[in-house]
């Protein structure tokens, strides 16, 4: 079966939820990717941070067939011999007394947010159900109802409300609104992506965070990390707050927790917050399985024994120096941290970021835009410096056959 004939069936059978870009993609190894027609192409995406350890990792994808052919499934109802031996791992791995396993990002902001108001009014003293959480314009946190209340992007909120309430929207980046919003005595949490993955990688000043989290502090609010994106060692640290020593109060980790083999996701955090859920009082079907417990200590564990942290921070540096030097009056700016980085592109005669992706597909490699004109640049961390090179190379090509074109 040809692209055409694998785009026709998603067209007429699955759901218009998405703009692919056109290629169809059946095999994955590391930082590449092959189509139904063998054409091979880097991976620039890496499903959208979720692939950090390189496709088809063989240690993860051993462990989950191992677990796969033993127990993939007990529910929560009773203990299984996976559970406990993944939430000693990884809050010794990340620095916390506890774990609330879920499953998708969205759930596990979800969760968050319930731990932050539940806390609000068990911890803080705050009237029940006036709780406020502050969040920053710009912010990506997944697709559910409550999650979506918190956007102000029309594409993920408009035509879904009536909204959650309780949330206090301020620019991102600006450490005064933020002290004018702490004013508020039922602020009860702050949720912050350290960087804004979907608003186009923005990167916030240095410092932000840090002083972010003491402001935080001082007005006893709870500091919530949104690492889903740009944690498990994308940004060329374990976690982006890393880079300025902040330990937030929740965490929030998904994506390449599986390495991208299934969605598994986990909130951690201190007793004081955690223990404010009772039995009973939040769960899922699938959260903590064993399957997703083996499955997440091996990718965790590939992610340190390959120092992916380290090469992330080195080849991403590479990565903006190099696209730095072409000479395109596309590239408006590039900006990033680690190997999440972004190229704003400049429209040109009616070409723009779109465009500049189908070209980079034909020449053999997947990126796709975010917003507007920015394409977004996350390769998986396993990448070579050789790699690299050749990929900064395949975008000069890409853009420089565009302006020719015009
Ligand atoms: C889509 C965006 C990226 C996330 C952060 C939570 C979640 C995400 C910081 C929710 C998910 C995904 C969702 C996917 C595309 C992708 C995305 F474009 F939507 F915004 F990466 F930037 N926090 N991001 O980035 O996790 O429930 O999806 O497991 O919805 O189109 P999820």
């Amino acid at each position: 079966m040809l692209t055409e004939n694998y785009i026709a069936l998603e067209e007429k059978y699955g759901a218009h939820n998405y703009h692919p870009l056109p290629v169809v993609l059946s095999k994955g190894e590391g930082v590449f990717l092959w189509d139904v027609e063998g054409k091979r192409y880097y991976d620039f995406l890496s499903a959208y941070s979720a692939v950090n350890q390189g496709h088809c990792h063989p240690k993860i994808v051993n462990a989950m067939i191992e677990q796969a052919k033993t127990l993939t499934l007990t529910s929560r109802a009773f203990y299984n011999d996976c559970l406990g031996p993944y939430e000693k791992f990884i809050t010794e791995f990340f620095g916390y007394e506890k774990i609330l396993p879920m499953n998708s990002g969205a759930e596990a902001d979800e969760t968050a947010l319930k731990l932050c108001r539940r806390w609000a009014y068990d911890k803080k003293g705050i009237k029940e159900n006036e709780a406020k959480i502050i969040v920053c314009e710009g912010n990506f946190h997944g697709r559910t109802i409550t999650v979506i209340s918190m956007s102000n992007d029309p594409d993920s909120y408009k035509g879904f409300g009536p909204y959650t309430p309780g949330f206090i929207k301020i620019p991102y980046n600006d450490l005064s609104a933020l002290s004018k919003a702490l004013e508020d005595p039922n602020v009860a949490g702050f949720l912050v992506e350290p960087i804004q993955g979907e608003a186009g990688v923005v990167v916030p000043d240095e410092g932000y965070l840090s002083k972010a989290y003491s402001m935080c502090k001082a007005k006893k609010v709870l500091f919530i990390a949104d690492e889903v994106q740009t944690g498990l060692a994308r940004t060329g640290k374990m976690l982006a707050c890393d880079h300025e020593n902040v330990k937030p109060d929740i965490l929030i980790l998904g994506k390449a927790l599986s390495g991208g083999t299934m969605p598994i996701s986990a909130v951690l955090a201190d007793d004081d917050v955690m223990l404010v859920i009772k039995p009973g009082e939040h769960g899922s079907t699938f959260g903590g399985n064993p399957l997703a417990a083996k499955v997440a200590v091996t990718a965790l564990q590939v992610l340190k024994e390959e120092k992916l942290d380290e090469n992330a921070e080195k080849l991403g540096s590479l990565f903006r120096q190099e696209v730095r030097k072409i000479k395109s009056d596309m590239i408006e700016l590039v900006r990033g941290k680690g190997l999440l980085n972004a190229i704003v592109i400049k429209p040109k005669n009616g070409k723009e970021a779109w465009d500049v992706c189908l070209k980079m597909r034909d020449n053999g490699l997947l990126a796709k835009p975010t917003h507007g004109h920015i394409i977004r640049f996350a390769p998986p961390l396993v990448i070579t410096e050789e790699q690299i090179k050749e990929a900064v190379k395949i975008i000069e090509k890409s853009l420089q056959e565009i302006s020719e074109s015009i």
